[in-house]
């Protein structure tokens, strides 16, 4: 029902949405496998595996579709601004590998004082609204059924609305969340006193619904002019809120950190990171580890991008990651690029697999520069750390302007965040509760007149609140008219559904698309001239992307993106019908039963070998590879000489190819080689078949042979017909 021609069908996700329940609260993490040999390898630090999914590139090719998962949880953050969008887009990354899918807000919804209601746009992400929770978990709900795992789905309880996304999140089963006071006072200058007291409440809730907690420590890493010089403060700013998270009562595996290397290209980053990872594991040992990618220099360099992911990796295999997470180049150009989430997906769980078992052959060093160097970040921290509390504590040194400085403490720049303890939003809105005050929902932070020993929670005398009852929740659905899911995806229905197809990035059938092309020019030249190409190819809005210089004169490598304004209907397609492939495994077992020999030549006048080659050679996975005996004759080979050395070595298929093609010669030689076949009475004993630019199977059929091979052919795609061939032949008897 939720599925339409596998594709998900967003609409009946919406549908009765009222009456939808999460079907469970909290955090899941993946669980270990019990069988550690998948295919042709063992592993060691692997999970259950999915039950589907997309196999990494080579896995698909090469290794019968295997496709292991590696024990840590795999983070993608989607938030294209309509979150009927992101459905999809989830879909695709938990496919591939991820299990943790971060829904970002829209920019600022820190500053809302209520919860928003309907589904309008968002810009540069997401609004968190209930129903956007609900139709997400329900999506997912349907997703984890067909990956077969359990999926994380997160946000952000900040701003000064917190206590109230804390209950909302509660409600509908969010299983993740960013919480962290530090992040409303330093970044969206929230009252100190009220962003603390509402962490309590909102921490408490999320304790209550075993939603794991992310803290924003790595924001100053993304803030500071000098990313690296926070490492001390990042470890102050951990200790502060994992603290106070603990001294509200969060069970401390629901405590995590959000880990950021502080270092990017070209700095010695594991020699920088190491140490301040393993610092950080040494001080909060009973903390989960969330692990994401320096965004701070992020560059437009899908390149460099994952170079960076990767390092990253590394030191998250190093020092054991729980929750891996995979920014990409998007955040350093702005576009939701969603194939490069995917992307960063298989990069996480490529490199996490390569370094499976890592530790079990490296150990970290308790001496020397590591030692050394981690006991400076940690003492740093500390001396940080005290210094707060000889000026009077964390509000006072947030008013002295202590945090986000770019000096590497106790170096000083001056440069740091001040807030006023005594302003900022909603100052003055904190007053101490009555001996009355009723609290809306049980597991409120907390003096709660309403507390009973009651075995059915606290609000047990006045028929549940919305966490013990769910249906006293209020739903509200959509308030504008116009800006809200139902119409938009009226508007994308053609998109969608009619068979007519776009390229698309953010939104269903946006038409956005993009070029890569290396201009022969200086880089200012090839932007210009490569605005003016998409433009002449009829792209709409055209946009240099990515420039990235070959060498200042000869040439620079531009990434453009541009809008299709026209569609292509699926309907009219003409799709050739594909033979399946035998595996590499079935064409070796039949070569095992029964060896063959082939006879191979490059006829006519034709010096070109190198095709020919490519498709025997076992260098170039070719037919020898199999175990296929090929008898290579070379060039310029005259055809009856192939018919000849297939009758000498009993061949069971000879193999022409031909290059040059001038007059027709090539069609000449395949007619010439079944009509050479026939006279010489072997025509029923040999498959031929020819290969070259212009061949194709339906003009090497015609000229009488059994198939023909164009462009792009492998010495698989070769031997798999021989083989069928063959079987065909003799079951024909
Ligand atoms: C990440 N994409 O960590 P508003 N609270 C915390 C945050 O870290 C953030 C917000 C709220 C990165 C970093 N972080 C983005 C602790 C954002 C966002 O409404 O935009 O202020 O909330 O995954």
């Amino acid at each position: 029902m939720l599925k339409d021609d596998g594709k998900l069908n967003v609409e009946a996700i919406l549908e009765d949405l009222e009456n939808y329940r999460p079907r469970r609260r909290g955090w899941t993490w993946r669980k270990p496998a019990e069988e550690k040999s998948v295919g042709p390898f063992t592993y060691r630090q692997i999970s259950e595996p999915m039950e589907d999914g997309i196999p990494l590139p080579a896995a698909t090719r090469s290794f019968g579709g295997i496709d292991p998962q590696p024990e840590c949880v795999i983070t993608t953050e989607i938030a294209s601004g309509r979150f009927e969008d992101d459905l999809r887009r989830m879909r695709m990354a938990a496919w591939h590998g991820a299990d943790h899918l971060m829904v970002i807000r829209t920019a600022g919804q820190s500053h809302f004082d209520g919860l928003i209601e309907g589904t309008p746009e968002g810009v540069g992400g997401i609004p968190i609204t209930r129903k956007q929770i609900r139709a997400t978990r329900k999506a997912l709900d349907f997703i984890e059924d067909e990956v077969g795992r359990p999926l994380n789905f997160h946000s952000y309880v900040s701003g000064v609305a917190g206590p109230e996304i804390g209950v909302l999140f509660a409600e509908e089963g969010m299983n993740g969340a960013h919480q962290d006071p530090q992040y409303n006072v330093l970044y969206r200058n929230v009252n100190m006193v009220r962003s603390f007291v509402d962490a309590a409440v909102a921490k408490s809730l999320m304790s209550w619904a075993g939603i794991l907690q992310i803290d924003g420590a790595h924001n100053a890493n993304a803030t500071a002019r000098e990313a690296w010089k926070v490492m001390p403060e990042l470890l102050v700013q951990h200790a502060i809120n994992t603290r106070y998270s603990e001294a509200v009562g969060m069970p401390k595996e629901l405590i995590g950190l959000s880990t950021v290397p502080p270092t990017a290209p070209p700095a010695p980053a594991v020699y920088m990171d190491l140490p301040y990872a393993v610092a950080l594991r040494e001080l909060f040992p009973d903390c989960r580890m969330r692990a994401q990618m320096n965004t701070r220099y992020i560059e437009s360099d899908t390149r460099e991008a994952t170079v960076t992911h990767v390092l990253n990796l590394l030191v998250s295999r190093l020092t054991s990651v729980d929750v891996q997470s995979t920014i990409t180049p998007d955040e350093g150009r702005n576009v939701p690029w969603h194939h490069f989430n995917v992307a960063a997906v298989d990069t996480a769980k490529q490199a996490l697999l390569g370094m499976d078992g890592l530790l079990d052959m490296v150990e970290l060093k308790r001496d020397g520069p590591l030692a050394v160097h981690k006991r400076e970040i940690m003492e740093r921290a500390v001396l940080f750390m005290e210094e707060i509390l000889e000026v009077g504590g964390y509000f006072e040194a947030v008013a002295r302007g202590y945090f986000v400085d770019s000096g590497y403490y106790p170096e000083r720049n001056g440069d740091g965040i001040a807030r006023d303890p005594e302003g900022g939003i909603a100052a003055g809105s904190v007053v101490p509760r009555d001996e009355d005050y009723a609290a809306p929902v049980c597991h409120h932070f907390g003096h709660n007149a309403l507390e009973t020993e009651g075995e059915n929670g606290l609000c047990e005398g006045y028929g549940g609140c919305t966490l013990c009852n769910p249906d006293k929740i209020v739903y509200v659905d959509e308030l504008d008219p116009e800006d809200n899911v139902h119409e938009r995806l009226r508007e994308s229905v053609d998109a969608r559904d009619s068979g007519r197809v776009k390229p698309e990035v953010e939104w269903a059938g946006d038409g956005w698309l993009t070029l890569n092309m290396m201009i022969p020019a200086p880089e200012e030249v090839a932007y210009y001239a490569a605005l003016q190409m998409a433009e002449r190819m009829g792209l709409e809005a055209p946009e240099v992307i990515h420039t990235g210089v070959m060498q200042p004169a000869e040439g620079t490598y531009v990434e453009l993106k541009g809008r299709l304004p026209f569609e292509v209907d699926t309907s009219e397609l003409v799709i050739p019908e594909k033979e399946e492939l035998l595996s590499e495994d079935e064409i070796r077992r039949a070569i095992d039963d029964e060896p063959m020999t082939v006879v191979a030549a490059t006829v006519g006048e034709d010096e070109h070998s190198v095709g020919m080659r490519e498709i025997i050679d076992i260098k170039h996975g070719g037919l020898e590879k199999f175990g296929i005996d090929c008898v290579y004759l070379g060039t310029s080979v005259p055809v009856d000489k192939a018919i000849d050395a297939a009758i000498e070595t009993d061949a069971s298929a000879i193999l022409i190819s031909t290059i040059i093609t001038h007059s027709d010669v090539h069609r000449k030689n395949m007619q010439r080689l079944d009509q050479l076949a026939r006279e010489k009475g072997i025509r029923d004993e040999v498959v031929l078949v020819a290969g070259g630019t212009q061949v194709t199977d339906d003009l090497a059929r015609e000229a009488g042979l059994d198939a023909g091979f164009g462009r792009g052919t492998t010495g698989h795609d070769v031997a798999s017909v021989l083989i069928r061939h063959r079987t065909e032949e003799r079951d024909r008897g």
